[in-house]
């Protein structure tokens, strides 16, 4: 009988199955990869695929359509379920914005956490030239998707392809933006796999990744030649994917994967992890994982993960020095509150700051639709 991997990649749309498509190539054998879209032109030939909504997109996109995207998840949730079926963890890939991706990942994610698995997912957010839509769409799914996973990172595209030269061609600039995701889950799917130096086992990213919904900090920096892992360590300090907007930068627990060639020492890889926790914190625990690869001479990975503890809710009513009553029955109910744009104010145009699974960038009495006492 086939050996289920225990992780599982799954590459979701168009963006999700190319980044997928150029980063499994570099993955161990413990890693399976699966491709999942509504557009059957974005699943490879010889790999293992699943066409979503044959009946409703007859092989096409949705043409960014969210709810197409869903409906074409719903109708194959047994096979999903299948395929999901036995991995350890699930590492969703996708691109927000489109119909494929932001509608089916939050039910994938959803089925992906019904088996068990941890779920950790990367999803790109539009570029600001593609309009408001796709980013209100991106932000919506971001949020429902974010309470799903266990870990969720946003990618903001606009940050990605700051770090490719201006005039370098499309796919060349996604590639190169993506090798900071493609590297990041390299390191973690690695460091599950036989022969480390030190291994992690899947329950250990769990335990750092325990509070749904908090934001989760992923990084990842490549080195070389003299100090190869302390230079890795400090390129995932300065790591795109590190300081998107609404990116934590200090956690309470960490889970760090160092990487090298032959001549990895173990002073190297504690040096890189003390790098690592000075610049991102990890005092509650740091899981640290390492592994040399022959294939890695004269040079060096780290990639980090991390997350922090739950933020106390404050309790909504009796605070001391709140005001009492019961505020103005006469007062509308803040019906400007549903318009997403004007519910987010100042922040409306930019991407969510999620923590809790709440969105803290909408002041606290819309959230909690309270209503203000005349005169405020
Ligand atoms: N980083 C990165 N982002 C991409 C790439 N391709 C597309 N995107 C982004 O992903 C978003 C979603 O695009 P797609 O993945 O093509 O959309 P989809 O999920 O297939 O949805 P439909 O085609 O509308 O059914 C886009 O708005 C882009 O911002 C890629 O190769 N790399
Ligand atoms: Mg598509």
């Amino acid at each position: 009988m086939e050996r289920t991997p225990s992780i599982l990649l799954l590459g979701l749309g168009g963006a999700g199955c190319s980044m997928v498509s150029r980063l499994s190539s570099g993955l161990t054998s413990e890693v399976g990869a699966l491709f999942v879209d509504t557009d059957e032109r974005s699943l490879p030939a010889g790999r293992v695929t699943l066409q979503l909504g044959r009946q409703q997109t007859r092989g096409m996109g949705t043409g960014g359509e969210v709810g197409s995207g869903l409906a074409a998840a719903e109708s194959e949730e047994a096979a999903l379920r299948r395929a999901l079926a036995g991995a350890h963890v699930v590492v969703l890939v996708t691109g927000l914005g489109g119909g494929t991706g932001s509608g089916a990942a939050p039910f994938i994610a959803a089925c992906a956490s019904d088996t068990g698995a941890t779920v950790l997912c990367f999803a790109t957010m539009p570029f600001s030239h593609e309009g408001e839509r796709r980013q209100r769409e991106a932000d919506q799914a971001a949020t429902v998707l974010a309470g799903r996973c266990h870990g969720f990172i946003a990618v903001h595209n606009d940050l990605l392809l700051q770090q490719v030269p201006a005039d370098a061609p499309m796919p060349d600039a996604f590639a190169a933006a993506d090798a900071w995701v493609g590297g990041a889950i390299r390191g973690i799917a690695a460091a599950f796999a036989p022969g480390a130096l030190v291994s992690a086992d899947p329950s250990a990213l769990r335990s750092i990744l325990s509070t749904r919904g908090s934001p989760t900090l992923c990084a990842f920096g490549a080195g070389e030649g003299q100090g190869a892992a302390m230079k890795a360590a400090r390129a995932a300090a300065d790591c795109p994917l590190a300081h998107g907007p609404g990116a934590v930068t200090k956690v309470a627990s960490l889970f760090v994967h160092v990487s090298g060639g032959l001549e990895l020492t173990s002073t190297d890889a504690f040096e890189a992890v003390a790098a690592v926790r000075a610049k991102f914190g990890g005092e509650t625990s740091t899981v640290l994982c390492a592994r040399t690869d022959p294939a890695l001479a004269g040079r060096a990975e780290v990639s980090v993960l991390g997350a922090s503890l739950p933020v106390p809710r404050a309790p909504a009513k009796g605070r001391k020095g709140a005001k009492s009553g019961k505020g103005d029955e006469s007062q509308t109910v803040f019906p400007f509150a549903t318009d997403e744009a004007v519910r987010r104010g100042f922040f409306g145009g930019a991407p969510l700051t999620i923590v809790d699974g709440q969105d803290i960038d909408v002041p606290t009495y819309i959230r909690r639709a309270v209503r203000l006492p005349s005169g405020y």
